[in-house]
């Protein structure tokens, strides 16, 4: 049972708004969320780390790990115990609304009792702001400007989709180009980040010339930003910035590594650097005193001068990476070409665009040894599923099997986590599908316990093998619902119940710092498309990617593994199917 992660992450972040919100130094309080988020992320449990590994976890000095060893030792912190007296705890979410100050936030709880986004949006629609002291319309406006940019959740950034799309035909447009000896994408879309700011194109080329004149002429080019020699800037008729740089061949490995990132990354590859009495930059890995060229051709070769295997750039954002690999404990981390079937797929029996056939080709057509077609149980509005055609659906299911290349099908049902935990067929009936996912798709809103209670429900149901978009946010939509997921992890590792890594670009869920979380219950995961049509088959990658970012190996992943053992799990140790 591991809570102590989430439980130090939840402090440290607590006492970082106390310190906001009294009026404390923004300073303090910003290295409290940044350690705060460094726990919660860190793949090792806290509680068995002493004094030194503490302060091993990225952004947590000496005061924050004595702090988080007294909170182990004794269950609270004298410090933050002080603080927290003084301040209402509802003012805190108020907060985080951008343009909403601490002060401000102080004088909204005291003279109109608000607590939270909702009243406070309640109460500017009832002009009540504007006859507080310090508040007028310019304020109210600000306000309302701040809650839309909070609620637009990552502001500005796009879908990894999106990004990727337009980074591979850039990519294999300059890849044309005479003199190109290498182009790749790099940044954040390298490191498979859900959410994409600019995309960063780099070439390796003797003259960058024509690259540069290339990009600024490329259909998806609207306006030219920058345009130098070494680089040029462009935004997409879809207003996503590109970045193309242009390396001399000979330093594409430090280049790469160096605009790969992340920046928290790149700070501890520096710091490596500096102690081994080197110094790395984007041009290459150097004698720090004589300044003389060590390599920078390879990123492998880089890594390795500083005593690092080379790292897989999802792993690249300080969550320990650094420290693994030096002690050789890198993670064996899952490949795309590691999964061996897809399980959770929709046709047009339900709310999918393509017929049984076509998926089941489709699905053939990447190499996969078995694949699960799951449409949706009788709950979910669309078709009005019954018993009668999805046993119609079986039999086709069953003809289709082992015709293309050998595939396995399985046949499933996604069914629908109904507000009690409940699910929409009876056991006996369900007894007969070869793989039961389950999913919340409503009532979102109910409390943290009953949602909770939900969920643990649906891993207690003996024929549901996965749950599905566990969280259910949709990335810059909605927000995910609001459970104790810890409670949650721990009901799907004692169950045997798989957690799904949603692969579809605007879901992702889970994200990978559930993953990392849920990973210290023990628990495995299945990384499915949720396919609707033949065209979402090829998500797979983002999921994976995002399955990565978690530090997942193929052991973790059901899906990766042979078909018998599969079956073995997706029986739940059960009689059953
Ligand atoms: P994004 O674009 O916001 O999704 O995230 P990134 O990681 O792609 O960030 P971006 O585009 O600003 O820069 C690309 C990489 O270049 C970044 O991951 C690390 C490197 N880089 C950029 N600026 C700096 C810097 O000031 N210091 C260091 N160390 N690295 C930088
Ligand atoms: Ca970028
Ligand atoms: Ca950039
Ligand atoms: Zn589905």
């Amino acid at each position: 049972m591991v809570r102590a992660n989430e439980e130090v992450e939840s402090l440290l972040q607590e006492y970082a708004d106390l310190i906001a919100i009294s009026g404390g130094d923004a300073f303090k309080a910003r290295a409290y969320e940044k350690a705060a988020r460094a726990v919660g992320g860190y793949h090792a449990d806290v509680s068995k780390l002493d004094a030194k590994a503490l302060r091993d976890i990225p952004s947590v000095g000496k005061s924050i790990a004595d702090k988080i060893a007294e909170y182990l030792q004794s269950g609270q912190v004298a410090t933050i115990e002080e603080t927290r007296t003084s301040i209402p705890a509802g003012v805190r979410e108020l907060i985080t609304i951008p343009m909403l100050g601490p002060k401000k936030a102080m004088v909204l709880y005291e003279e109109l009792g608000i607590s939270s986004v909702d009243q406070l949006l309640d109460a500017i629609h009832a002009e009540k702001l504007r006859d507080l002291k310090g508040f007028g319309e310019k304020t109210e406006e600000n306000i309302l400007h701040g809650i839309s940019l909070m609620q637009k959740a990552g502001g500005g950034r796009i879908l990894i989709g999106a990004a990727m799309d337009i980074a591979e035909q850039i990519v294999s447009d300059l890849s044309r180009i005479p003199g190109c000896e290498r182009c790749t994408y790099a940044g954040s879309l390298r490191r498979m980040r859900e959410t994409i700011g600019d995309i960063d194109v780099l070439v390796a080329a003797e003259r960058s010339a024509p690259f540069m004149e290339a990009l600024s002429g490329l259909p998806h080019t609207a306006e030219v930003i920058a345009h130098g020699e070494k680089k040029t800037s462009i935004r997409t008729t879809k207003g996503l910035q590109v970045d193309l740089r242009v390396l001399p061949p000979e330093s594409w490995g430090a280049g790469l590594q160096y605009f790969t990132g992340s920046k928290a990354h790149n700070i501890r590859t520096r710091e490596i650097a500096v102690r081994h009495k080197l110094k790395l930059s984007e041009y290459g890995l150097f004698h720090a005193k004589s300044g003389k060229l060590i390599t920078s051709d390879t990123e492998e070769d880089i890594y390795a001068r500083l005593g690092l295997p080379w790292i897989p750039p999802p792993l690249r954002e300080d969550r320990g990476e650094i420290a693994a690999g030096l002690r050789g404990e890198l993670p064996d981390l899952l490949a795309e070409n590691d999964i061996r079937g897809d399980l959770h797929t929709h046709t047009d029996l339900t709310d999918g665009l393509a017929p049984l056939e076509d998926m089941v080709s489709a699905a053939a057509g990447r190499g996969y040894a078995y694949y699960a077609i799951t449409d949706h149980a009788p709950n979910l509005y669309m078709q009005r599923m019954t018993e009668e055609k999805i046993l119609a659906q079986r039999e086709r299911v069953r003809e289709l099997d082992r015709k293309h290349h050998g595939m396995r099908l399985l046949h499933g049902t996604e069914l629908n986590i109904g507000p009690d935990g409940e699910v929409d067929w009876p056991g006996d009936f369900l007894e007969g599908f070869d793989l039961c996912v389950a999913s919340v798709h409503s009532h979102f809103n109910q409390s943290r316990q009953a949602l909770t209670r939900r969920l643990v429900r649906a891993c207690e149901n003996p024929y549901v093998a996965v749950i599905g978009h566990p969280t259910t946010r949709r990335i810059g939509k909605r927000p995910g619902i609001d459970a104790d997921f810890d409670a949650v992890f721990e009901a799907c590792a004692r169950t045997g119940t798989a957690l799904e890594i949603n692969a579809h670009p605007e879901r992702l869920d889970l994200c990978d710092e559930d993953i990392l979380r849920a990973k210290r219950y023990g628990v495995k995961f299945a990384v499915n498309s949720d396919a609707h049509s033949t065209t979402h088959l090829p998500y797979m990658r983002y999921g994976v990617g995002t399955a990565q970012r978690g530090w997942l190996t193929k052991d973790d992943v059901i899906n990766t593994w042979p078909l018998t053992k599969l079956r073995r799990f997706l029986r739940k140790g059960g009689a059953g199917a």
